[in-house]
């Protein structure tokens, strides 16, 4: 589908979450409105006791005008009646940072190299997304493998995101904190 119509954008088939958990390197992002994630993104998901999905994640940000921090995050997920579209709930370790309920929809994975993540926070009237951010991530700090740019290239285009994302670096800005 690439008349941008957020409820006609196709999600990943057969979508087994069990396989989806253990550690995400963002590697791109397309950023929504206000504030968000900067940098050095690592986002872990993990299957609870109860059989429903949760994760870890951070991030550089910069709050409060000018002070800088690795935020972390949590995340529980509500399932639907697709198994790749999820609503996430989220919340700061800390009580300064953000919470919000987002939609968290899988694109794409091929669950051990690459996966393409979307969410809409807002659908406009004509039925195409005002505000959306997206990440793709890896399994490997190192980034995408040449095998799976004209993949993730093309779910790009399919969710009328091509040429919005940029680069994610890791510098270790989160570990040392
Ligand atoms: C996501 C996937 C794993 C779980 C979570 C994710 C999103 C987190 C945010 C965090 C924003 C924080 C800000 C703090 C000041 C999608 C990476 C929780 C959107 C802006």
């Amino acid at each position: 589908a690439q008349d941008c119509q957020v409820a006609n954008i196709q999600v990943m088939q057969n979508f087994d979450k069990t396989r989806y958990a253990g550690t995400w390197y963002a590697v791109a992002k397309k950023d929504p409105l206000g504030l968000f994630l900067l940098d050095n993104v690592v986002a872990n998901i993990f299957i609870d006791e109860n059989g429903y999905m949760n994760a870890t994640a951070e991030g550089r940000v910069v709050i409060l005008n000018n002070w800088e921090m690795c935020a972390q995050m949590f995340g529980t997920f509500e399932d639907s009646t697709d198994p790749a579209k999820f609503k996430m709930r989220y919340w700061g370790v800390a009580s300064y940072l953000q919470t919000g309920y987002d939609d968290h929809w899988v694109i794409d994975t091929d669950y051990d190299n690459y996966a393409v993540h979307y969410s809409c926070r807002q659908v406009d009237d004509d039925g195409t997304c005002l505000d959306s951010y997206s990440f793709i991530f890896s399994r490997h700090l190192t980034g995408l493998r040449a095998e799976d740019l004209p993949i993730v290239q093309q779910k790009k285009s399919h969710l009328c995101l091509q040429n919005k994302y940029r680069r994610v670096s890791h510098n270790g800005f989160c570990i040392s904190k």
